[in-house]
């Protein structure tokens, strides 16, 4: 029977303040559960947007961190499918597998609810936490990762089993931002070669969104940014054209549905969580079939809104979580195409640190907006 592990962590202990960097206790991994030590921990803007108290229904004290690379330490009762040193990947997309389960038994979606509600609650499927501060009181989790200390636990059917060879310093991105933008691409739209496309956001999921639609052939890529340093990263990954709402004088869907293109475009992207973006994503998808995908999270209670007859016109909307890949299965064969150098990823990796006490410099350097991901080695 395992032991408990005292190691340190970035604790969240309330809304606005610095992340405090404490020693915990993390408690033995449960039947089902796997207790990993975390090597990589990549920050994206939902730790922040958590951090911010703008998630009203974060709670404090947690430990935030869903973006990293692990290596198994302990396993618990009846785990079978990793085991001690394994490298995984933990995904708060989880993946039960069973027959019975209709979202994992579905190819049209990676929504497996099995630990859906505990997962928002903060606590682990028994209902109770892995996690307690020096005082010996607990410590909520988060996205059922918590990645932001030395160790966390993490259920089973949230680890992706990763190759042996993998870089964990570098493939922790495909537990979040750059598999969420080429899943979009690939899983939940599936674009079609010579298609045209509009990328709205040009952080590291929509660069991503960029690299997926070059994989997939896309002929023309739109890219949109109000920060015009986004633009040389956009051209390389294949941008074919980049345009700054800021310069020109009409709103932006008329200029990608008019000037730069005749119909608008067959598939749009909104990578910044503005529903105004969101809005004007749809509304540029061509006429007669072109989709649109909702990939930003947008703040608290806004709401989308668009005249019907954008619809009645044939355009879509649709939405994806995690780019539709289902974690376990999917995650794995990113890491083998990184691997095999068809995948490269070092370019969003624009800063690094090292320290788990670094990981608020981590979150300084996201602040400064030109940051596509910062990874703090633990
Ligand atoms: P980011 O902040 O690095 O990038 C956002 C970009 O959008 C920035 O470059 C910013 O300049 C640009 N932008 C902001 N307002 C704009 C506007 N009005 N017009 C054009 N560009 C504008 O963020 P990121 O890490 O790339 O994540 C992007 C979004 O995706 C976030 O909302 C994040 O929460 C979300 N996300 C969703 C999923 C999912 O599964 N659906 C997964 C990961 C991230
Ligand atoms: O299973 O109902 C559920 C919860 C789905 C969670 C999907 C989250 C997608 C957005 C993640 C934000 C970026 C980290
Ligand atoms: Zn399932």
């Amino acid at each position: 029977k395992g032991k408990p592990i005292k190691c340190k962590a970035m604790v969240a202990r309330g809304p606005k303040q610095p992340l405090s960097y404490e020693e915990i206790t993390v408690d033995p991994p449960q039947a089902g559960e796997v207790r990993v030590k975390v090597v990589a921990n990549a920050l994206c803007h939902t730790d922040i947007y958590t951090l911010d108290g703008q998630d009203p229904e974060g709670l404090f004290p947690c430990i935030l961190g869903h973006e990293a690379g692990c290596i198994v330490e302990s396993v618990g009762q009846g785990v079978t499918s990793v085991k001690v040193g394994d490298k995984v990947i933990p995904c708060y997309t989880p993946q039960c597998a069973q027959p019975s389960c209709i979202f994992c038994q579905s190819p049209k979606t990676n929504l497996c609810p099995a630990i859906r509600s505990t997962q928002g609650q903060g606590v682990m499927p028994d209902k109770t936490v892995r996690f307690k501060d020096s005082n010996g009181e607990p410590i909520y989790h988060f996205m059922g990762v918590s990645s932001m200390a030395e160790y966390t636990v993490l259920s089973e059917i949230s680890c992706a089993k990763v190759s042996s060879e993998a870089d964990l310093e570098k493939v922790c991105l495909f537990g979040c931002g750059v598999a969420t933008g080429l899943g979009a691409v690939l899983n939940t739209c599936k674009v079609e070669p010579d298609s045209s496309v509009a990328v709205f956001g040009l952080g590291a999921v929509g660069l991503a969104v960029i690299q997926g639609a070059k994989i997939a052939g896309a002929s023309k890529i739109i890219a949109v940014d109000l920060n015009p340093k986004k633009f040389e990263a956009a051209i390389k990954l294949g941008a074919t054209d980049c345009v700054n709402p800021k310069d020109i004088d009409k709103p932006i869907q008329q200029y990608i549905s008019g000037d730069l293109t005749p119909w608008g475009v067959d598939y749009t992207f909104d990578c910044t969580g503005n529903t105004e973006v969101m809005r004007a994503a749809l509304e540029c998808a061509h006429r007669g079939w072109g989709t649109s995908c909702v990939i930003g999270v947008a703040a608290s209670g806004h709401e989308i809104s668009t005249r019907p007859f954008q619809l009645v016109t044939g355009r879509r909307w649709v939405g994806t979580a995690f780019g539709g890949y289902k974690s376990r299965t999917d995650v794995p064969k990113l890491v083998e195409k990184q691997l095999s150098g068809e995948l490269p990823i070092d370019h969003y990796i624009t800063d690094v640190f090292e320290g788990v006490d670094k990981t608020n410099d981590a979150i300084d350097a996201l602040h400064s907006g030109n940051c596509l991901r910062a990874v703090v080695h633990y």
